[in-house]
């Protein structure tokens, strides 16, 4: 099926060609494309129309500046407005990777930020992937087709391809000849034509409040690790209950996490500095236990040598402890 209208949103990482993109899918020069590559001087959405598609650049959305699983300020600032322009429905996604360059964990992590931002499905139900730089790949000269080069692809890259259903499209965003830009675009289109249903303000909500549970959620064990470290600091902790307790938090935290991370390497981080924590008190609780079981050794030993040595001490002075035992009994009574 072929669309015949629908609103484009443009993401992937700085300098991948958004904004040519953009121009290449409109058929003019109206985004400002940078030549060096570099950021651009204004880097909030835009947004253009050529009577058929409205393209929204979403500059900034899959940037991997911020550190936050939700991609809180800046990107989420981003996403708001793009999805705004969008008039809060997305036909599709238009990730945007450059041809020629790996795969790297930068492009995962921008992908990672994506879903948390629009949720875990996006680029399974909207992602169509545009790969820029189409001129490096005719100019290898090899006779593969783009499609085959796709389905040879592996690791990440391929099950992003898998996710996407293998809607992916090449682009030469320098070509200026008219035959090749109509081509690309028409291969575009029956990529948008697979997704029926567009992208609106319910899964922008359930996205959102996905993302604010999952702040909310890591905030808290945040302020919990940061408690039990302040705790091991002033040496607050005096029995292995307490120690077990902060324990048990800190490893859900780190299972948390590990969840979340979900392999990305986004939450490493956060990921050493609980397994940091959680080796330290480990190494505290089992110095206490070491400890506890010499001082119960120590009085054992103490008890048995009182013993031998009270034992020795009749048999050397040749007297019954029970004749002294008896002679005290009849005293008494
Ligand atoms: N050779 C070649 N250059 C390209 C292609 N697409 C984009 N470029 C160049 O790549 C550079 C960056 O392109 P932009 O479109 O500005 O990239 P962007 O993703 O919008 O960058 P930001 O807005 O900074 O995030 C520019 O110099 C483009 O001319 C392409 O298909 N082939
Ligand atoms: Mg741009």
């Amino acid at each position: 099926m072929v669309p015949e209208s629908g609103n484009l949103l443009l993401a992937g990482r700085t300098g991948n060609g958004k904004s040519s993109t953009g121009n290449s899918i409109l058929g003019d020069e109206i985004f400002t494309a940078v030549s060096s590559g570099g950021a651009e001087e204004n880097n909030s959405p835009q947004k253009n129309s050529n009577g058929i598609f409205t393209v929204v650049d979403g500059t900034g959305i899959g940037d991997t500046g911020d550190d936050s699983i939700g991609g809180t300020t800046a990107a989420l600032a981003s996403t708001n407005l793009a999805f705004k322009l969008c008039d809060c429905v997305i036909t599709a996604l238009i990730f945007v990777l450059k041809f020629g360059v790996r795969f790297t964990k930068q492009e995962k992590d921008a992908v990672q930020r994506i879903k948390s931002l629009l949720g875990e499905n996006i680029f399974k139900t909207h992602g169509v992937i545009v790969m820029t730089y189409g001129d490096n790949f005719n100019r290898s000269g090899d006779s593969l087709s783009f499609d085959s080069w796709c389905k040879q692809q592996s690791g990440d890259f391929k099950d992003l391809l898998i996710e996407c259903n293998f809607r992916c499209v090449l682009f030469n965003n320098r070509s200026k000849d008219r035959t090749v830009q109509e081509e690309q675009r028409r291969h575009l289109l029956p990529c948008i034509g697979q997704l029926r249903t567009p992208y609106t303000l319910e899964d922008y909500q359930k996205a959102s409040v996905r993302r604010e549970e999952i702040d909310a959620k890591l905030k808290a064990f945040k302020q919990r690790s940061r408690q039990i470290d302040d705790n091991l600091t002033n040496r607050s902790y005096t029995s292995e209950r307490e120690y077990i307790g902060a324990l048990n938090d800190l490893r859900a935290h780190l299972h948390y996490l590990e969840v979340l991370d979900n392999y990305t390497g986004l939450m490493q981080d956060s990921i050493d500095s609980v397994k940091n924590l959680i080796a330290i008190l480990e190494n505290e609780l089992l110095a206490m236990v070491a400890n506890r079981r010499t001082k119960k050794i120590s009085w054992k030993l103490i008890g048995i040598l009182i013993l031998v040595g009270a034992t020795a001490t009749f048999k050397y002075f040749d007297f019954n402890p029970l004749d002294i035992l008896f002679s005290i009994l009849r005293y008494a009574f």
